[in-house]
Parts: structure tokens; C-alpha cells; sequence
């Protein structure tokens, strides 16, 4: 069988938001990518037997099913893709390990340290009997934001001092939303610090190469009590009581921002601010990072782009200057359009599921590794216990010792 030929049969575990995206990426991989491995769209999971028998038509699964148990154990499935809000990531994850599937989960990795560090260690206890796993910090794949890390890595930016993160959302400000998952603890874990907070953790120890050692922070949560949603799918909600009768409300019970300084094991300050309440901000993730031989600028609404500003460039050259990612010598783009031809979002995950088929069906191990979640869920404990504390310096303690 010539390698092309290998099949690598995919079961996807959630079909809202993240499903849909994830499913995007695994339609159009093999087709934009040349891979030693085919993956195969076999089969769809949710809870839903309508709304799961529509998403598998509409995303193009090959089958569906209403039980993830069936799913992470049958033998015609090789890969498993665990979609779902967080309260059922270590649950399906350490199943499917223990079924000897490889596994991407997506972000944050788990709703609690203790469960992060379960299914750490089943990856590493799998990884040895050859089944690879990986979370979907998908944002590391923009192109731009590889390239940073390149530049940082080849040491263009000399010693990194400063760490600037924002990730700013609104989508949530109007009191009125419901509360859907995202807004509660135990079903999300945390608020806008795991949601989107965990993004910029990941992004900023991944281009930086430096691991935070502590913070310092603040949450909070400023619409404390919200109607009960009546019907819900990705980010979209509608409240009960349209009919007239005053809604039914809960308590919301995780962060709607956060806000943290925090210490690099690389001498580096950082800064980070997370929140849902950024009126005006959509999907505005920030980062720039500053050493001592330049700077450099990625900012999600303008992802084909990087600002970079050389310090050892003559006096009068210098300034920032704005790199368009879209050459063939950039990360991930040869297999896209002609130079100057930008992509979008969802290429973020078309990227990373190419990573993760190459590292498959080569036998090598993908990043980011679940000790690599791992260490960003040590920082969200860490920031939740501060603020617990009334912003009292903690430590974070390394995954992997
Ligand atoms: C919602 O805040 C959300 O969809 C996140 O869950 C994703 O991880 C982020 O990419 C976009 O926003």
C-alpha cells in the first residue's frame, strides 16, 4: 500500500462552533495539502439525533451517532476529535487514549488541573504504544503568528523583555444574553480566562519559547445573574420567557474578564487581559512582544500581517514595517494562493490539522502536547487562585518536572 493510500478514519465528538470548524479543516486538508495520510470524515457524534443527522449532511461526516462511548471504541475509527465544552473533554479523551485512538482536543484542555494532568498522563502512557495526541490551540497556526515565533526563536528580537497580550470579546455585554455554557463553572471551567484568556497564554509561551512562573490578577464578573437560555448553538443564544413571561434566570458563575501581570522563566514581564465585555471588540486578539533588538506585532483582525521593527536596522531606516504572511516561503502558505492572496480564520485549523495528520501518520509527536495544555491550565488555576486572594502573587509550577 503506497502511504497516500493510508486512511486515517476520523470520529468527531460536537458539531456547534468548533465542530463545524474543525469539520471545515478536515474537508479541506488533503485537499490543499500533500500528506502521507487521507483523512477520512466517518463519523459525527452528538447528542441530538435531528440536529446530529443534520450536521453530518451539512458538514460531510460519512455516518453519525448519538453515543461518544460507541465512538471512541470502534475499531473502524483511527483518530478522535473531542469537541465538546470542557466538563467532557478528559472523560471522552482519556476513553478514546485508553481505546489506543490518537486524540485532538480542543482548548482549553480540561476544566481543572486534576483532570489536565489525568490526561497528560494517559497521553504519555499512550505515546508509548505509538498514539499521538495534541490540543487545539489553533491560533499558533496563523501564519503570522508561526513566523513570530521564528523570528523570536532565530533571535531577530534579541532578549525578550516585554510580553503585551489582549484577547477582547463582546459578545456577551448586553445583561440580557443567556446563560449558556460558556458561563458556567462547571461546565466551562472558568470564563473568559479559559475561554479566550487560555489562547493567549498558549500564544505567548509558544512564540516566546519562555514558560510563566507567576501572576498576579483580577477578575471579574460583571452581569452576576441572567436569563436561562431557551435555545442555544455556538455563540448564539435566545433567553426563555419570549412568550411574554418574565424570563427564568441564573447565577453566572465564572469570570466575564481577567486581567493579569505575570513573570517569564526567560526574565520577560508580561502583561495579559481577557475579557467578553471589550464593547466593540469582536474577536480582537493582541500581541506584541518587545526585546532587546526589535519588536514585533500580531494582531488577529489583520492575520496576514506582521509588524516588525529591527533595531539594528541604520538610525534613519528604522521604524516598524508591515510583513504581508503571504509569500511561499511563509509558514504553512505554499499551498495556498499566489503571494498577496490573504486567508482567513479558518485556516488556523486547516493548518493544524495537517500538523497533526503529518505527525499520525510519521509517527512523531505533534505540539501542542497535552503537557504543553497542561502547563497553560496550571496558569489558569494559578490566576483564578490569585484573584482569589485578592491578587496575591502565584506561582506556576512546571507540567512536566
Ligand atoms: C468563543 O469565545 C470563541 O469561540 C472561543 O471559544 C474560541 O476558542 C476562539 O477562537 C473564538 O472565540
Amino acid at each position: 500500500m503506497s502511504t497516500v493510500d493510508r486512511e486515517l478514519r476520523v470520529g468527531l465528538v460536537g458539531y456547534a462552533f468548533m465542530g463545524a470548524a474543525h469539520s471545515q479543516a478536515w474537508r479541506t486538508v488533503n485537499r490543499v495539502y500533500d500528506l502521507p495520510a487521507r483523512a477520512r470524515m466517518a463519523l459525527i457524534c452528538g447528542r441530538d439525533t435531528g440536529k446530529v443527522a443534520d450536521a453530518a449532511d451539512r458538514l460531510g461526516w460519512d455516518a453519525y451517532t448519538t453515543d461518544w462511548r460507541d465512538l471512541v471504541t470502534r475499531d473502524d475509527i483511527d483518530v478522535v476529535d473531542v469537541c465538546t465544552p470542557g466538563d467532557s473533554h478528559a472523560e471522552i479523551a482519556l476513553a478514546a487514549l485508553a481505546a489506543g485512538k490518537h486524540v485532538l482536543c480542543e482548548k482549553p484542555l480540561a476544566n481543572t488541573v486534576e483532570e489536565a494532568r489525568a490526561m497528560t498522563a494517559a497521553a504519555a502512557k499512550a505515546q508509548a504504544a505509538g498514539v499521538r495526541s495534541m490540543c487545539g490551540f489553533n491560533y499558533r497556526r496563523v501564519p503570522a503568528v508561526t513566523m513570530m515565533r521564528d523570528l523570536i526563536a532565530s533571535g531577530r528580537l534579541g532578549v525578550v523583555r516585554h510580553v503585551r497580550a489582549v484577547y477582547l470579546q463582546d459578545w456577551i455585554v448586553d445583561p440580557q444574553f443567556p446563560l449558556v455554557w460558556r458561563l458556567q463553572k462547571d461546565r466551562a471551567g472558568s470564563g473568559a480566562l479559559g475561554d479566550i484568556g487560555a489562547h493567549i497564554i498558549d500564544l505567548t509561551q509558544f512564540v516566546t519559547g519562555q514558560r510563566i512562573t507567576g501572576v498576579s490578577a483580577v477578575t471579574e464578573t460583571f452581569v452576576k445573574e441572567r436569563p436561562l437560555p431557551a435555545e442555544s448553538s455556538g455563540l448564539a443564544a435566545s433567553a426563555n420567557g419570549a412568550d411574554g413571561a418574565a424570563p427564568a434566570t441564573g447565577t453566572v458563575t465564572v469570570d466575564d474578564a481577567a486581567v493579569f501581570v505575570a513573570r517569564l522563566d526567560g526574565g520577560a514581564l508580561a502583561t495579559y487581559e481577557a475579557s467578553r465585555f471589550a464593547t466593540g471588540r469582536k474577536n480582537a486578539l493582541r500581541v506584541e512582544i518587545n526585546g532587546s533588538l526589535g519588536s514585533v506585532v500580531f494582531d488577529l483582525e489583520r492575520l496576514n500581517e506582521l509588524e516588525f521593527y529591527d533595531a539594528t536596522r541604520p538610525g534613519a531606516e528604522q521604524g516598524f514595517s508591515r510583513i504581508l504572511v503571504t509569500e511561499g516561503d511563509h509558514p504553512y502558505m505554499s499551498a495556498w494562493w499566489p503571494p498577496g492572496h490573504i486567508i482567513g480564520y479558518e485556516h488556523s485549523f486547516t493548518h493544524q490539522m495537517r500538523d497533526f495528520v503529518e505527525a499520525v501518520a510519521t509517527g512523531t509527536d505533534p505540539a501542542p502536547s497535552f503537557a504543553d495544555a497542561l502547563q497553560v491550565q496550571l496558569v489558569l488555576d494559578a490566576v483564578t487562585r490569585s484573584a482569589d486572594l485578592g491578587s496575591s502573587w502565584t506561582e506556576v509550577e512546571p507540567a512536566l518536572v
